[in-house]
């Protein structure tokens, strides 16, 4: 078969050897089963999540957690978007060619090692938010098929002695991010760009690394939040239309 080159880097149907062989192995996968699974998990009977940004199928929740004063709160998205699918999702949000394009509080990214085709670990430095000093974040992610017609991205901070934390002017931040995709289309009929729909979990935890005023970082998040998703799936919706459809 003719593959464009752009369906060769799309996520691969199962994970790669040389990630196996690496020493952050254990961890990356340990994380991501959790993270996954826990992404699927509804926030419906749970205490504790509350709405606070709902667009067409689009819902945003949170719960508000603070240690020592510093603003932890975890965050749960669902959405739904029709016309791409979980593979072309998780390919858009995992590949670095296309970050500057969706992604709206970056200011710079490194990609510090190639692991695998299916990982990577970055050096992220954030638009500086007013009264706040500029964060940076240092973090691996590895993109997955899990089961069936679901792909995910899980991004985890982690440490490396060439970019050691808070050694410029800015502060180190701490991530745990899962991005989790799975496509539905009608029984008995094969997927199309028409029928196909994918939902949308998305989980963020930010530990802020250092002082950052609550209040400032709670309207932040309340307003970056549902504007990246929005944007997102939008970029990815655009990016897909005239291509043929990835599963
Ligand atoms: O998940 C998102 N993006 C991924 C690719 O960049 C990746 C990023 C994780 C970092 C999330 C940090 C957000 C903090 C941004 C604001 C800077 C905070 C300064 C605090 C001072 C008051 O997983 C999309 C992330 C969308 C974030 C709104």
């Amino acid at each position: 078969a003719v593959h464009t080159r752009d369906q060769i880097e799309l996520p691969p149907p199962a994970i790669d050897n040389r990630l196996t062989v690496h020493p952050l192995w254990p961890e990356i996968d340990r994380i991501s089963t959790e993270q996954i699974q826990a992404a699927f998990e509804g926030v419906g009977g749970e205490i504790g999540w509350q709405l606070f940004a709902e667009e067409g199928d689009m819902r945003m929740y949170r719960r508000e957690v603070e240690v020592d004063g510093m603003v932890m709160d975890p965050l749960k998205a669902m959405h739904k978007v029709r016309g791409v699918s979980a593979r072309e999702m998780c390919h858009y949000f995992f590949n670095p060619r296309y970050r500057y394009e969706w992604e709206t509080t970056l200011e710079q990214m490194t990609i510090v090692e190639e692991i695998s085709s299916d990982a990577l670990v970055f050096h992220q430095t954030f638009k500086r938010i007013w009264p706040a000093s500029q964060r940076d974040a240092l973090f691996w992610s590895h993109v997955r098929a899990s089961s069936e017609n679901t792909f995910a991205v899980t991004n985890h901070s982690t440490t490396n002695t060439e970019y050691p934390a808070n050694s410029s002017a800015c502060i180190r931040l701490f991530v745990t991010v899962c991005l989790a995709c799975r496509s539905t289309y009608p029984a008995g009929e094969q997927p199309t760009r028409d029928n196909i729909t994918t939902s949308i979990a998305y989980c963020s935890t930010v530990n802020p690394g250092g002082w950052a005023p609550a209040g400032v970082l709670r309207a932040v998040y309340k307003r970056e939040y549902p504007k990246f998703l929005k944007r997102f799936t939008g970029y990815v919706v655009d990016q897909c239309k005239d291509k043929p459809l990835a599963i």
